[in-house]
């Protein structure tokens, strides 16, 4: 039987998805695979067994089968199963998910089925076959079916498990719903048989204005003509493919408009090698840091910055859709942010481009959220996989500045080796935006009266980030105004968490911390802000966090019943006090 498994498992490894999905899937020729899928709930994992997958019917007076996809449970694609259906609120375990859909496969040109995300581990089955299987619930993923296709009627199966483990990425324990499901768009994407597979349009680390360009062809072929065509800039970059169907180059212009938070222009650019074409708009800025500043465009910035969960709370589930991105991101920006921690995942495509056009900086990272298993090189791998993806779909989104590559973590020679081949990984890809990791090991430091933080692995970083909650989980040791910090003096220092819980409309004791109240909140927020004015090296401050968002990790029966309480606005969407202070405080940013 070990035999059996361990064979399938490395069946399961070599067909795994492709780790560098195609470039800009929005802007290509497809088909959502969306709407209403049929589902079979298998809490005792026997769909194996009994390969649901061939989806089989009886055919003889004596066939039976024990499942059927007819007739039972339908869900959303996209959609987390828990919000939609009671008895799936807390389930982790493997649904299985089938539909038949048409295809017209046509020679000379190749069919990708492509997965925005599934949470948290998948197998593909086409017409009763695997085809392919990927973990990580945040990333896309795709499986070239041209073969497997039929003309015609075709039966899809997704095998999705959202078991917590100790190998996985987040692990056992995180602060946030256990969404599972097919929880973004499914398409099956139509692309000349040699198509535009990836390509990299962004601005010189350093120049500002040189755009530098890489395309790469899916077939390493020689000879194929390839152009970037900008055409607000009246430039356009022409080249042929060397032998591994590659090309790189650059543009030079002197009257590139650069993107910024408060101008944030994007130009049209059309990618077209060979016969295939792709359009998109793409934006253009530098980002770097000089001693402690963060510079945009050579100027530094304060970075005005905010935390969400890729969840609507109204709704109590995953936000997928595009109007799902225009809430979280109109009610961000009515704060006054100039940047976004997606936290603590790689967020939906809508969302990305829609700061994008908003002028919004985003901080993305991938769920290295404590308890990570750093002694593990399967989980390493895993790690550096939902690095490469997240970087590979956003590469040319210039609003993207930050790549976070773990949260609060703590310090030991595996820890650190499993972070730097995170780095290495990271600018392996990509070196024009900063790296940067959340710590949360600041301590306050009686001798010399100052808080300060001992990670040597901080000097790996571009920049440094701090989440702590000063008057929540820490009580103050001295007046928040005489609060000095000395952490990475030489670094910029963003301040990537803090804050409290309260309930909306409770009010009681500004003084007393268990009073849930917004008064207690304000006041935090208040001290908060004031020791802020004694961090000499502060780039930027994020509180914890937009919207009040559900969490298992959260169970005190009256204030908490599942939801973390430090939403500057409620799960109703009311603002509580504490957004205001902070709404007074970036605008008085803004302004300096
Ligand atoms: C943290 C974590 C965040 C939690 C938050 C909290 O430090 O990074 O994911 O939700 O604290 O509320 O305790």
């Amino acid at each position: 039987m070990k035999r059996i498994i361990y064979s399938l498992a490395l069946i399961v490894a070599s067909l795994s998805a492709s780790a560098a999905s195609i470039t800009n899937v929005y802007g290509r020729d497809y088909k959502l695979l969306n709407g209403r899928w049929d589902a079979i709930v298998d809490l005792y994992d026997q769909g194996d067994r009994m390969k649901v997958y061939e989806n089989r019917k009886p055919a003889t007076a004596t066939d039976f089968y024990e499942y059927s996809f007819d007739g039972g449970l339908r869900l959303e694609v996209p959609g987390d199963w828990n919000s939609q259906s009671p008895e799936l609120k807390y389930y982790e375990g493997t649904v299985w998910y089938g539909r038949h859909f048409n295809a017209e496969p046509r020679p000379g040109e190749r069919e990708i089925l492509y997965f925005g995300s599934v949470s948290y581990r998948c197998n593909i089955y086409l017409n009763g076959r695997l085809i392919g299987s990927h973990e990580g619930g945040f990333t896309p993923f795709e499986i070239d079916v041209t073969d497997d296709l039929k003309i015609g009627d075709n039966f899809l199966v997704v095998e999705v498990n959202n078991r917590r483990t100790k190998d996985a990425i987040p692990a056992l324990a995180f602060d946030w719903w256990n969404y599972g499901g097919i929880t973004r768009d499914v398409m099956l994407v139509t692309v000349p048989d040699n198509y535009v597979r990836d390509y990299t349009v962004q601005l010189d680390r350093s120049k500002a204005d040189v755009i530098n360009i890489d395309v790469t062809m899916s077939q390493p072929v020689a000879g194929v003509n390839v152009s970037v065509d900008i055409a607000g800039l009246g430039k356009r970059f022409d080249g042929v493919t060397d032998a591994e169907g590659k090309v790189s180059g650059s543009i030079k212009s002197k009257n590139l408009k650069r993107w910024a938070p408060d101008a944030p222009v994007l130009y049209d650019v059309t990618v077209t090698g060979g016969s295939d074409a792709v359009k998109e708009r793409i934006g253009f800025r530098n980002i770097g840091v000089d001693g402690t500043k963060i510079l945009i465009n050579g100027e530094p910035q304060f970075m005005r910055c905010v935390s969400f969960h890729e969840e609507i709370p109204q709704r109590m589930g995953r936000a997928f859709s595009k109007a799902d991105a225009t809430m979280l991101l109109n009610e961000a920006r009515d704060l006054g942010v100039n940047m976004i921690r997606l936290a603590h995942y790689p967020q939906n495509e809508y969302t990305v481009r829609m700061a994008e056009e908003m002028g919004i900086v985003l901080w993305q990272e991938i769920p290295v959220w404590q308890g990570i298993d750093f002694t593990d090189d399967a989980t390493r791998a895993k790690a550096q996989s939902m690095l490469t993806e997240m970087i590979q779909r956003d590469k040319n989104r210039c609003a993207v500045g930050f790549w976070g590559v773990a949260n609060e973590t703590k310090p030991s020679p595996e820890r650190d080796d499993f972070l730097k081949s995170l780095l290495a990984t990271g600018r392996a890809i990509d070196t024009t935006r900063l790296y940067v990791a959340a710590f949360d090991l600041v301590e306050f430091d009686r001798d010399r009266q100052l808080f300060t933080m001992n990670d040597p692995f901080t000097d790996n970083l571009d920049v440094v980030a701090v989440n702590k909650y000063m008057g929540w989980y820490h009580p103050w040791p001295l007046s928040p105004d005489k609060a000095v910090w000395d952490v990475n003096p030489d670094k910029p220092l963003i301040i990537s968490e803090f804050g409290g819980e309260a309930l909306f409309g409770q009010s009681g004791s500004s003084d007393v911390t268990s009073s849930w109240s917004e008064d207690y909140q304000a006041r935090l927020y208040r001290d908060n802000l004031a020791m802020f004015e004694n961090i000499p090296n502060l780039a930027g401050v994020s509180p914890w966090i937009l919207f009040d968002f559900r969490s298992p990790f959260r169970f005190h029966p009256t204030n908490q019943e599942g939801w973390n309480r430090k939403g500057l606005v409620s799960d109703r969407g009311q603002r509580k006090k504490a957004w205001y202070i902070m709404r007074d405080y970036y605008n008085k940013k803004r302004n300096r």
